[in-house]
C-alpha cells in the first residue's frame, strides 16, 4: 500500500468533501472546517487547533469494515492515553469523546474522515460528553498527529489485507467499551436495550435481549 500524498488547507467546508476531489491514496487536512460533518447529517464542531483529516482509498467491497480499521488506528495512535472505542468508531478517553470518524464513498473511492479534538472540546449540546488532548496534558500538534495516524493506518490496512478482519476484530475488541454490559442502542425509529455481546464478522454489534439476539449495523450506543 503506497504512502498518502498530503494536501494541507487553511480552511474548507469539510475535508471529506475536499477528499472526494482526489483519487485514492491522498490525504487532506485543514486548520478549520466551516461545515464539518458527523453521521446522519449531524454537525462536527471544528474549532481551530484540532485535527481534521480525510484520506482516500480505492473503494473496497467491504468498505464498512474500514470503520473498525480506522477506529483501531486512532486508538493505537492515542494508546498512551488508554483510549476506549465506542461502537463502531468513536474514540473515548475517560468515557468522553475525543475523536469521531465518518466514512463516505464515491463511485471509485472510500473516504475516511477523522476528527480529533486536540486543543478544544466543544461545550455546547452534544450527544456524548467531550474531551481533547489538552485536557490530558498531551502535547501533539495536528501535523504530528496526522502523520502518526497516516503511518498507523497504512500498517493496519496492510495487516487487514494480509490477515483478514478477524485480526482487526480481535484488536478492536481489546479497546471496546461496554462488552458484556447493558447498553442502549438508538436507531432511527426505535431504542433498544440489551447486553453488548460483541462484534460479528461483518462488524455488526451483537445485542442480546431477553429472547433474541440482534445484529445491529447502524445506531448510536450509550452505556447504561
Ligand atoms: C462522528 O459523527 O463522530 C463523525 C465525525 C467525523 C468528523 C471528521 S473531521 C474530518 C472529516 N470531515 C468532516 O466533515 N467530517 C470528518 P457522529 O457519531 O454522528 O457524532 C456527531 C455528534 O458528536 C454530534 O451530533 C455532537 O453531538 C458530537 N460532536 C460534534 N462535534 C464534536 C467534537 N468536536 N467532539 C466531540 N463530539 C462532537
Amino acid at each position: 500500500m503506497p504512502e498518502f500524498e498530503i494536501h494541507h488547507l487553511k480552511q474548507c467546508a469539510s475535508t471529506n468533501e475536499e477528499a472526494k476531489k482526489w483519487p485514492p491514496y491522498h490525504a487532506v487536512t485543514a486548520e478549520t472546517q466551516t461545515a464539518g460533518k458527523g453521521r446522519n447529517g449531524r454537525k462536527w464542531e471544528s474549532l481551530s487547533g484540532n485535527l481534521f483529516l480525510s484520506v482516500t482509498l480505492p473503494l473496497p467491497s467491504n468498505a464498512a469494515l474500514y470503520s473498525f480499521i480506522a477506529a483501531l488506528t486512532v486508538a493505537e495512535t492515542l494508546g498512551f492515553l488508554s483510549p476506549r472505542i465506542k461502537w463502531p468508531n468513536d474514540i473515548l478517553i475517560d468515557g468522553k469523546k475525543i475523536c469521531g470518524i465518518l466514512l463516505e464513498t464515491t463511485d471509485t473511492t472510500l473516504i475516511i474522515g477523522i476528527g480529533v479534538n486536540i486543543e478544544t472540546a466543544p461545550t455546547g449540546p452534544v450527544l456524548y460528553q467531550t474531551t481533547c488532548l489538552k485536557d490530558h496534558n498531551a502535547v501533539l500538534s495536528a501535523k504530528e498527529l496526522a502523520n502518526k495516524i497516516l503511518q498507523n493506518l497504512i500498517f493496519e490496512i496492510n495487516l487487514f489485507q494480509q490477515k483478514g478482519f478477524s485480526t482487526v476484530r480481535q484488536q478492536w475488541l481489546e479497546y471496546a467499551t461496554g462488552i458484556g454490559k447493558p447498553i442502549e442502542v438508538r436507531l432511527p425509529r426505535e431504542t433498544l436495550h440489551g447486553i453488548f455481546e460483541g462484534l460479528d464478522d461483518t462488524g455488526a454489534l451483537i445485542l442480546k435481549q431477553d429472547k433474541t439476539i440482534r445484529h445491529i449495523t447502524a445506531g448510536d450506543v450509550f452505556m447504561i
